[in-house]
């Protein structure tokens, strides 16, 4: 179960590393490329989506990946048509930071009957959106105010109220291909603050950046944008991630 998965990794205090595949990027021969990386990198997890998909590959896309992959593939869905059963998991996103009824509740409320019917687990996790220095496709497309970058307290008070209100998993973006990734500071104040796994994304770009966002509290660090076009940094990233584990005791 991936649920349980990340909540031991949060309580044995070990640092994990997800691929986010855009399912628009997908064509002949992607996949084994980046799954070969991940493999030989050891990454954890498969993320699978984005905010908007524009080339309806996303089936193809899933089924591809589930077959040359035993790792647990989650669908990151940017919205009702991203949900497919052959992912292992789905994030069921609720944007906190945001106050866009229908992606704090509308959507959910359109695919709980279909979800509650597949055989997929469901994630319920807080999403919360901060400034990354420029408007990304998920701040537009999603027409929410994204928190500000030097406002830790408000991502923790965010954060706060989605741990209150029962969510499993907070997931901190600055959104995919972000000039800044989240700060360290913003990070820190948040991981502190909640007792639920941390997830941290959002234009993350090399190795020393991926080690900072983990060194400042983010249990599960994402990246996607940067392996587009330098699939062999997956490697890099994925071993700068883990060799935080080593020096981690339980
Ligand atoms: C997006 O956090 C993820 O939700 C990944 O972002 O594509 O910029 O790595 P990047």
């Amino acid at each position: 179960m991936v649920l349980q998965h990340f909540h031991q990794t949060k309580k044995e205090r070990k640092k994990r590393f997800a691929v986010l595949i855009d399912p628009d990027q997908y064509k002949q021969g992607y996949l084994p490329q980046i799954v070969e990386q991940a493999h030989i990198g050891q990454i954890d997890y498969f993320f699978v989506g984005g905010s908007l998909l524009t080339q309806n590959q996303i089936h193809n896309c899933l089924k591809e990946l589930k077959q040359l992959t035993n790792l647990p593939v989650i669908i990151f869905p940017g919205s009702p048509n991203q949900i497919e059963a052959t992912a292992d998991a789905i994030f069921y996103l609720s944007l906190i930071s945001g106050r866009n009824a229908d992606l704090l509740i509308g959507r959910h409320v359109e695919v709980a009957p279909l979800l509650a019917k597949m055989d997929i687990e469901v994630l319920p996790t807080g999403y919360i959106l901060i400034d990354g220095g420029q408007p990304t496709t998920v701040s537009y497309i999603s027409n929410s105010l994204p928190i500000p970058k030097d406002k830790p307290s408000i991502a923790m008070a965010t954060a706060l109220a989605g741990q209150l209100l029962g969510m499993q998993i907070i997931y901190l973006d600055s959104g995919s291909g972000a000039k800044n990734p989240v700060s360290e500071a913003m990070i820190k104040k948040v991981s502190n603050n909640i007792r639920l796994p941390l997830i941290v994304g959002g234009g993350i770009k090399t190795p020393e950046q991926a080690l900072r966002t983990c060194e400042a509290g983010a249990d599960i660090v994402v990246a996607g944008n940067a392996f587009e076009t330098d699939p062999e940094l997956i490697i890099d990233m994925s071993q700068a991630i883990h060799s935080l584990n080593s020096f981690i005791k339980n």
